[in-house]
């Protein structure tokens, strides 16, 4: 387990630290630096060491690896852009996008979400202070691109997600998928629900229920988890719904998780029961008889002032550091079979920060994986 759990560490002549900034400082000294040397040679070796003017021999001509932040290919996190899939299996965590907003009904752009997330993700390292981790000494990654997606025809688009995350799943790469609006959480949890002999729970942060059988005479992005809850192994008492609630539940959807028994949090339960404590009954739902459990991350589940980039902001939402406590508590408890994050819409967002929390909840998510152990999963 990560830090936060009541554990008390030795009290040093140092600095006075709090608990957590004593973890972060004295973890970051244990870190190796190994993959870092090996990314520097190689961006030297293949980009030309750098010009006789300059002074630090690690700077190669042409821009490689993590330097600068504002250069380079925009892959997730700059990760090897990996064109053969087949070969998806010979790293840890695969990114994929998946860039359909076929199912949404009011605001669209979700097909640039994968494109805004790799985007602001160059802003990132692979070191998080708080976390402790160091993604590129622990993990590989690559960037498989984005699935090809049929704009006008949700059903084929859904066979295409459906087919792409399971070849993903049962290669076993941790599947990180960029949506894409949330109509995608139905093919992507059917694609690694057929790998699976037990059951599939889902853990679903969300300010919508998502689970009424058809929106406009279709399955939109108001509907996934009717379809999924539908699957024989991914049962509606594994699905815990976190944040749920304002003025645009549809009550189809109400009635539906009512009469199917999922378990709905809403934003004041989960902050009066305090973070630790719903994170942990969200834990007991979604694991409950289960062999794996998808996340399912709607950016909406924040405050409408932190996401305006999305298909349908709802103000009362969660706090960025909530949701981020509340996704670290669930990813250093158990393994995850993967993460989507979706309904991220580019062309409505403001100084990309609807992006910029859809990369964080990710990094978060494989930072606590790796810390506590699950990620690489052949270790
Ligand atoms: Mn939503």
């Amino acid at each position: 387990m990560g830090f936060g759990h009541g554990h008390h560490r030795p009290e040093g002549s140092g600095p006075a630290y709090g608990d957590e900034a004593r973890y972060a400082v004295e973890r970051e000294r244990d870190l190796p630096t190994t993959a870092h040397e090996r990314e520097i040679a190689r961006g030297l070796e293949m980009g030309l060491p750098g010009a006789d003017s300059i002074v630090d021999r690690t700077i190669p001509t042409f821009s490689r690896g993590e330097l600068p932040h504002f250069a380079g290919i925009n892959t997730f996190l700059k990760a090897p852009y990996l064109e053969d899939v087949k070969r998806c299996g010979e790293y840890d965590v695969a990114v994929v996008g998946v860039p359909f907003d076929g199912g949404t009904t009011y605001r669209s752009g979700t097909r640039f979400g994968p494109q805004g997330i790799r985007k602001i993700s160059a802003l990132y390292g692979p070191y998080s202070f708080e976390l402790g981790v160091d993604l590129r000494e622990s993990i590989t990654i690559c960037d498989l691109g984005d699935i090809f997606v049929i704009p006008a025809n949700i059903e084929k688009a859904f066979d295409q997600i459906s087919k792409g995350i399971a070849h993903v799943y049962e290669s076993g790469a941790f599947p990180v998928v960029l949506g894409g609006d949330h109509s995608i959480g139905y093919p992507t949890t059917r694609g690694v629900a057929q790998h699976l002999t037990g059951n599939l729970g889902i853990i679903h942060f969300d300010r919508h229920v998502d689970t009424q059988e058809t929106d406009l005479d279709e399955r939109m992005h108001t509907t996934p988890w009717f379809h999924a809850t539908d699957l024989p192994n991914v049962p509606p008492k594994n699905l815990v719904q976190i944040g749920i609630g304002g003025w645009q539940a549809p009550r189809p959807g109400v009635k539906v998780g009512r009469e199917r028994g999922t378990t709905v949090m809403t934003v004041t339960d989960c902050v009066e029961m305090g973070i630790q404590q719903a994170a942990e009954r969200a834990l007991d739902v979604a694991w409950d008889g289960a062999e794996a459990v998808w996340l399912s991350f709607d950016v909406d589940c924040l405050d409408a002032a932190f996401v305006p980039g999305t298909g349908w902001p709802e103000p009362g939402g969660f706090l960025p550091r909530e949701v981020l406590k509340f996704i670290q508590i669930i990813a250093d408890a158990a393994p995850l079979a993967g993460i989507e994050v979706v309904e991220c819409s580019p062309p409505y967002d403001n100084a990309e920060i609807t992006s910029l929390i859809s990369t964080r909840v990710i990094c978060d998510t494989l930072g606590c994986l790796v810390r506590s152990g699950h990620l690489p999963k052949r270790s």
